[in-house]
């Protein structure tokens, strides 16, 4: 009889410890969550975001040249995502500027038409720290420039100089007919993303 409540006992305090041993086991948890965040693009043109005019507006004349490098335009892609780049909306805009006698003299019968980008020749080049060496854009009179370039360039995060390397005004026969005229060059730049 001692001996079945001695087995009893025992059986007794191995359940108990069965018991115990459950709610003694190590335990940890762990949370995860994933967040998207959208990089951007965006594209400063002297640390601003309008576009530019150029303006080449005072006395000139023929033979004139303007200074190497003398306008220089600081493009900034300040976003994580590349672009590529493209200059639009490119236009030349005359103004006859009142036509004097001596333009008449010279053969200018329009005077609601100006003629200087037909004697003004521009060259336009696009350069970077990224590149070896300047990549040219356009050169040639003001008049022929067309609406749009693709530049075909993919822009990092990282500066970029649009510059107008120069300017000159070759002489010719027809030079007294832009006596007075101004033009006026302006342009947009256009950064992208292209598609995967
Ligand atoms: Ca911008
Ligand atoms: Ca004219
Ligand atoms: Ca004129
Ligand atoms: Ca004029």
């Amino acid at each position: 009889m001692k001996k079945v409540l001695l087995i009893g006992v025992v059986i007794a305090l191995a359940t108990t410890m069965v018991g115990l041993g459950v709610h003694a086991q190590f335990q940890d948890t762990e949370a995860a969550s994933t967040t998207w965040k959208a990089g951007k693009l965006d594209l400063k043109v002297n640390g601003g975001d309008r576009p530019i005019d150029i303006i080449i507006e005072k006395c000139l004349k023929p033979g004139d040249e303007g200074p190497c490098f003398g306008y220089t335009y600081c493009l900034t892609n300040e976003g994580c995502v590349s672009g590529e780049l493209d200059l639009t909306d490119i236009v030349v805009t005359e103004d006859e500027n009142c036509l004097i006698e001596p333009e008449a003299e010279a053969g200018d019968t329009t005077p609601d038409a100006g003629e200087l980008g037909e004697h003004i020749k521009i060259r336009l080049t696009l350069k970077s720290s990224l590149w070896g060496s300047p990549k040219l854009i356009y050169e040639g009179l003001l008049k022929d420039i067309q609406p749009h370039y693709d530049v075909d360039e993919m822009l990092p995060q990282h500066d970029y100089d649009f510059i107008i390397e120069g300017w000159w005004w070759p002489q010719s026969s027809t030079d007294s007919q832009a006596m007075t005229d101004v033009v006026k060059l302006s342009m947009k730049f256009q950064l992208q993303q292209l598609p995967d």
